[in-house]
């Protein structure tokens, strides 16, 4: 098992104070913390080799090139794909924007149906809200079980001849379950659906395959993986890439170009419109060699007995509930405790150093259904120690106390 009281000495910040407390950070499922060799990466990046890439000829442009290239290469053995199939974005939400605007503009028609579910992101609803109203597509949402689980009843109800697209979460921001992703792919491809997964919020913490699990799509960002904000991923299946119009234009996209009229270049370079996140790519790929080193199975398997641990010491709190499944999940816990919203719970606890997520987190629909305006969540990733657990136990009773409820409920 991978020692998190090891790990977190490769992240500096976990060394600060807050509020003149030691930092215990549960908020990776907003952004994970980064390792001083990502830190390192960014620094030799600007300090040695800057320049634009795929332009010059000259030395610095050719070592510039080759490190984001090489990036490219990394995160494709990362998740089992070919370098060609991965495409550079912003975040994960441009590539699921991506998928909606290059593919879904040209391949659905009116009458078609997205198949989402009710617990996805708001950056896998919106897209596919404004591409619904564009070409008078329908959505349809499959439903969540009453343990906080993708409920596949719903899911064999809502999957029909007409789906052309089942756009799904592989791990929810806000349950922590895991979806079936081998299940949902293979009835989806029975009825002649694509698949697009959200993996935001699994990339980091799940080791996964896309060609294993037979991935049309996948979506995911750097920033919550130990790597940098400002890169996100797409990878696709090659003949679709191929098939798709550009979603930007602009310089780096192009094979030819006229005053009227252009010819594109090959994938991925296509979907790469303009000067690239080079630094940030180059980061990312230090952020894959980090994660690879300590084994995606391991990181899993730390983190699922975090995570039981953690919600064995919550369930004790008076009060308190988990909103989200005990097992078959990640790190991201959710809950609510009767008496005190979330905001002020997350604001008592900063000042004890504590920093965890109040909100709805952006899971508006979730929260609706659920029936409660906003929820708590404590997310654990590998640098957290069961000391942590302890430190957001005791300022949650704290909190309590703050408000007036008793220590314990006896
Ligand atoms: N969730 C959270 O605190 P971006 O912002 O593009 O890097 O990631 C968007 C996104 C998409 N899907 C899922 C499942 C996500 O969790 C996120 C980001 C953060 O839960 C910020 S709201």
């Amino acid at each position: 098992m991978l020692n998190p009281a090891e790990i977190r000495k490769d992240f500096p910040i976990l060394e600060r104070q807050v509020h003149e407390k030691q930092l215990v950070y549960l908020d990776s499922a907003a952004t994970s913390q980064k390792p001083q060799a990502v830190l390192d990466a960014l620094d030799a990046y600007y300090e040695k080799h800057n320049a634009n890439v795929h332009r010059g000829v000259h030395q610095l442009a050719a070592e510039a090139t080759e490190a984001y290239e090489g990036a490219r290469g990394k995160v494709a053995k990362f998740i089992g794909a070919d370098v060609s199939q991965i495409v550079f974005t912003k975040n994960a939400t441009e590539a699921i924007n991506l998928v909606a605007r290059s593919w879904g503009t040209a391949n659905l028609e009116p009458g078609d149906e997205v198949l989402l579910t009710v617990m996805e992101h708001h950056s896998n609803l919106v897209p596919w809200q404004q591409l619904a109203e564009a070409k008078g597509l329908v959505l349809k949402h499959v439903g969540i079980t009453e343990d906080y689980e993708l409920d596949m009843d719903s899911f064999a109800k809502e999957l029909t001849s007409k789906t052309k697209l089942v756009a799904i979460t592989h791990m929810s921001n806000t349950l922590g379950c895991i979806v079936p992703l081998r299940e949902v792919v293979q009835a989806a491809h029975a009825v002649g659906a694509k698949v697009m997964v959200d993996g935001a919020q699994s990339v980091p913490h799940l080791p996964i395959n896309v060609k294993d699990l037979d991935l049309d799509f996948l979506a995911f960002s750097s920033h919550k993986m130990v790597g940098p904000t400002g890169i996100g991923v797409l990878y696709g299946k090659k003949e679709l890439l191929e098939a798709m119009p550009p979603f930007l234009g602009g310089g780096e996209m192009i094979a030819q170009v006229g005053l009227s009229k252009s010819t594109y270049a090959p994938v991925p370079h296509k979907f790469e419109a303009g000067t690239p996140p080079i630094a940030e790519a180059i980061g990312l790929g230090a952020a894959v060699d980090y994660l690879s080193a300590l084994g995606m199975e391991n990181v899993a398997a730390l983190e699922a007995s975090l995570a039981e641990k953690a919600i064995v010491a919550l369930e004790k709190i008076p009060g308190l509930k988990i909103v989200g499944p005990r097992k078959n999940r990640g790190g991201a816990i959710s809950f609510v405790i009767e008496g005190i919203h979330p905001h002020d719970i997350s604001t008592i606890l900063d000042r004890e150093g504590v920093a965890i997520r109040a909100g709805h987190h952006c899971t508006m629909p979730l929260h609706d259904l659920l029936g409660i305006a906003a929820s708590t969540r404590a997310s654990f990733y590998i640098y957290n120690t069961e000391e942590d657990i302890d430190r957001l136990v005791t300022g949650l009773l704290k909190a309590r106390e703050v408000f007036g409820l008793a220590k314990s409920s006896g």
